[in-house]
């Protein structure tokens, strides 16, 4: 027979929480949430505490992005939920296991008028895999398991569950809350063998993985199929640094030629959204792996698209027995263009200009960042540039916003960063834009002892948006920032440390000690305000 355990709400969601891997909470504090701080705080399960809900959830998310198992969230009834929103999408968008427990006004009262009293359930919906009120003290461990297998069921993403508050304040029990392991989903093996064909035969194949291979813990899969069928591979979101920057088959500068010239593209774990042309390749077959049938293009008739397991696809692509054409000339031809582009690159990294380009910050950023460093963008196009620039040497260190696109992610990204790898380096690349939204979480980080760097790319505008409503109107309106305003010093006024670079020749001086600080240090670089990123079109 089941073991059985009695308890609070908090107590017996905290049980299911552990059983499921969860390590920590990150929080606003709210009454209607008091008995899972309660049992957090007594059996010692971690709490981290931020100022504004949606550095909560963001931070949850980190954590599921970098250690692939469920983050928790824990936000106050009403408006703590609603400031989460904007989170709980991010992670709808980027495939991560969020949970996300609200606290709720009482169901005994319902529609009388309480503190807070707020349906959070049609709001959270369509940006949830499974939303839930739990009406019963008892049903919680049972609703919490559930709840996170969905999570972590491929396709993954954010579950949301609301505790009414005298449901949550009561004593229950239940049986003792074990984990469902997650069966894999083996894709139809007619489907696979078809683009393995098609890949193997291909003069000119080109693989692009996303962040799904690194979520469906199948990078060295996606490897040795790369390597047996010799494809070259591209990367985006959390795929980046899947083939180590050196491997012969790792490319990141050529893919409009490789993209331009391919006959059959397959893209692995990740839409064929705007990122990638809408999935449009000229003339070449795309092959479409994905985890789940639901991520299937609706807008693109694939040559073939398994859909299941992408470990179990990408070994069966390695495995292939079939005829193999020669990629050599190919490889070749790609490898000539990105060496060229390499070198523009590293002309653009070391130019002394003055005002500093974002390039150079990158240049000298690289000189400095272990190859473990967790980066983490939150801007325009001084983020842009760090896509561009940085080449991450492990997957599952680049933090982007994905193809939500939400700024203000930054300092709540830091703290789950933190929180998931205490000795490694943790920088956010921000723009002066972008900090507005969680700069004021630096306090959080430096109550709580979670040091980060963040290098801000100061042009005094919100970039990305300034350039391109000039060049379409002429003019442009709210799309100033004051200039050379000292984001550094609100980091000290803060508790933490900083200082501001206007010279390319101080920039690694002043990395070199931010990253020696040991607190919240911000290096505030000026940076050309001319300077625009190239892009066709920002609205594409
Ligand atoms: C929450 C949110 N609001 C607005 C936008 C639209 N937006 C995208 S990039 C950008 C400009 C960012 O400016 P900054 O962070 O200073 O970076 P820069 O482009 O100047 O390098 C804006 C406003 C968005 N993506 N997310
Ligand atoms: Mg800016």
């Amino acid at each position: 027979m089941a073991e059985r355990i009695e308890g609070h709400g908090g107590e017996l969601a905290l049980a299911a929480l552990r059983a499921y891997g969860v390590g920590e909470m990150f929080t606003l504090s709210g009454g209607h949430v008091f008995p899972l701080y309660d049992a957090a705080y007594r059996s010692g399960f971690p709490i981290y505490d931020v100022r504004h809900e949606q550095s909560a959830v963001f931070a949850a998310e980190a954590v599921a992005k970098l250690q692939r198992r469920p983050g928790l969230a824990v936000l106050t009834a009403g408006p703590g939920v609603t400031n989460g929103i904007s989170g709980l999408t991010s992670a709808y968008f980027n495939a991560s296991p969020v949970l996300v427990l609200g606290g709720r006004a009482p169901a005994f009262r319902w529609g009388s008028g309480s503190l807070q009293e707020m349906d959070h359930l049609p709001l959270v919906a369509p940006v949830t895999k499974h939303a839930e009120t739990v009406f019963g003290t008892d049903d919680i461990p049972r609703a919490v398991s559930a709840a996170l297998t969905t999570a972590l069921t491929p396709h993954r993403g954010p579950v949301f569950l609301d505790l009414p508050l005298e449901v949550v304040f009561s004593v229950g029990d239940a049986d003792a809350p074990e984990a469902a392991p997650v069966a894999p989903v083996e894709a139809d093996p007619d489907e696979v063998a078809r683009a393995a064909r098609l890949i193997a035969g291909a003069s000119r194949p080109v693989i692009v993985a996303g962040s799904d291979v690194w979520g469906g813990d199948a990078v060295e899969a996606l490897r040795a199929a790369a390597e047996a069928l010799q494809v070259p591979v591209f990367t985006n979101g959390m795929g980046r640094g899947a083939l180590p920057p050196a491997h012969p088959l790792a490319f990141a500068k050529a893919r409009r030629v490789a993209l331009g010239g391919a006959d059959v593209v397959v893209v692995v774990g990740t839409p064929l959204d705007f990122r990638l042309g809408f999935g449009d390749f000229g003339d070449a077959q795309v092959v479409h792996v994905v985890d789940a049938p639901g991520q299937r293009a609706q807008h693109v008739q694939p040559a073939a698209s398994p859909a299941g397991d992408l470990r179990l696809v990408l070994t069966a692509f390695a495995d292939h027995a079939g005829d193999r054409a020669d990629h050599a000339d190919w490889i070749a031809h790609l490898r000539a263009a990105e060496d060229a582009a390499k070198a523009r690159d590293a002309e653009a990294m070391a130019a002394d200009t003055d005002p500093i380009r974002p390039a150079r910050v990158y240049g000298e950023l690289r000189k400095v960042l272990a190859a473990d460093a967790i980066t983490i963008g939150d801007g325009g196009d001084f983020v842009s540039y760090a896509g561009k620039y940085l080449e991450p040497a492990q997957p599952g260190t680049w933090l982007d916003p994905g193809p939500y696109g939400c700024l203000g992610t930054g300092l709540g990204y830091a703290m789950g960063a933190r929180v998931s790898h205490p000795d490694r380096q943790v920088c956010v690349l921000m723009g002066d834009g972008a900090a507005g939204f969680s700069l004021m979480d630096v306090e959080s980080l430096v109550r709580q002892n979670l040091p980060a760097v963040i290098v801000v790319g100061n042009n005094g505008i919100w970039g990305l948006e300034k350039h391109p409503m000039r060049a379409m109107y002429g003019y442009d309106v709210a799309a100033d920032l004051q200039p050379e305003l000292r984001y550094d010093r609100v980091v000290e006024a803060l508790g933490g440390a900083g200082e501001t670079v206007a010279k390319a020749a101080d920039l690694g001086p002043a990395l070199e000690r931010a990253f020696a600080a040991g607190v919240p240090y911000l290096v505030n670089v000026l940076t050309d305000p001319t300077d625009a990123y190239p892009r066709s079109s920002n609205l594409a």
